[in-house]
């Protein structure tokens, strides 16, 4: 496995960075998970888009182009032979000294491109489909570290799953602050109810996830009716479906929640044919290489 960084490739072991890092000493940084299919990447300009936006948040000059980002990413899945490929693209503040004070780090930005293989639940899952919980940690308000920046801060994700862990369980739903569904810790979430389509909207606090948009695109395509709207754990217990979004774990049916079943408790069939469609626009979009 090669892995970049700041413009040159080195072998696992030798892929090191410093200990004065401030992605590593703050978690001062931005990242992406990005699909390559078939030598193609999905929506590789919105991964780039939002990278970009977040660093922008976070007052971080990234010294590449993103044409030359994009080049560098594609370069990677080259010199490593990949077709198929789960690709973490990071962006740290760079060094600096033991302080907190950006200034410190003036344009030194480090820029880590890792291309690699990622399964994140077993295929039966898929099949079957996933048993979640709520958690108590409650998803980051807005106004302290909004979500939509993908920051390397992930903590509150991170405590999010050590509770669905601990209980059992996969993956968890997380609540803002209102007790309103947000997301899950990896994941976006939709629920189906009479043959129309809900997801939360970005305003709740929410990353706004690339499959997300990718799955709303797909569903207006074929007619469904999709809304963006507030929920209550009580109207995703008595959804008909229940699926996740997210670009490591593509599209998966959640069949339990919090011991309630959704629906008839198997996949339902409007989630199958969200996942048929998803799997077709991944062979038809994005940039080739
Ligand atoms: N919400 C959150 C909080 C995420 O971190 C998504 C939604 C889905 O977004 P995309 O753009 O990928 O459709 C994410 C992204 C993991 C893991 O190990 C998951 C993400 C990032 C890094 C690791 O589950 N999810």
């Amino acid at each position: 496995m090669k892995i970049y960084i700041n413009g040159k490739f080195y072998e696992k072991d030798e892929a090191k960075i410093s200990v004065f890092d401030h992605g590593l000493l703050y978690g001062d940084g931005v990242f992406e998970g990005i699909r390559a299919y078939d030598r193609l990447v999905f929506r590789l300009e919105e991964h780039i888009d939002r990278l970009y936006e977040s660093a922008h948040t976070i007052m971080m000059h990234i010294n590449l182009t993103k044409k030359q980002m994009m080049d560098a990413l594609v370069d990677t899945l080259k010199v490593n032979r990949l077709d198929n490929a789960y690709i973490r693209l990071i962006v740290t503040r760079g060094e600096g000294d033991l302080g907190l004070d950006p200034r410190k780090c003036a344009g030194k930005t480090t820029v880590i491109i890792i291309a690699s293989t990622i399964v994140l639940y077993p295929e039966r899952f898929y099949k079957e489909g996933l048993s979640i919980i709520t958690v108590p940690t409650i998803r980051n308000l807005s106004e302290a570290l909004n979500p939509q920046i993908k920051s390397l801060n992930y903590l509150n994700n991170v405590l999010g799953k050590i509770e669905a862990v601990n209980s059992g369980y996969d993956e968890a739903i997380m609540l803002n602050s209102q007790g309103f569904v947000t997301e899950c810790t990896g994941d976006n979430i939709f629920i189906i109810k009479k043959g129309e389509l809900y997801t939360p909207p970005q305003y709740l606090g929410i990353l706004r996830g690339i499959t997300r948009d990718a799955v709303l695109d797909v569903a207006s395509k074929s007619r469904i009716p999709t809304y963006e709207r507030v929920m209550t754990r009580h109207e995703v217990y008595n959804a008909d479906e229940c699926f996740l979004t997210g670009t490591a774990a593509e599209i998966i049916p959640v069949v339990k929640i919090d011991g309630r079943v959704i629906g008839n408790g198997t996949p339902g069939n409007m989630t199958l044919n969200l996942i048929k469609k998803f799997k077709a626009l991944t062979k038809k979009e994005g940039i080739r290489y």
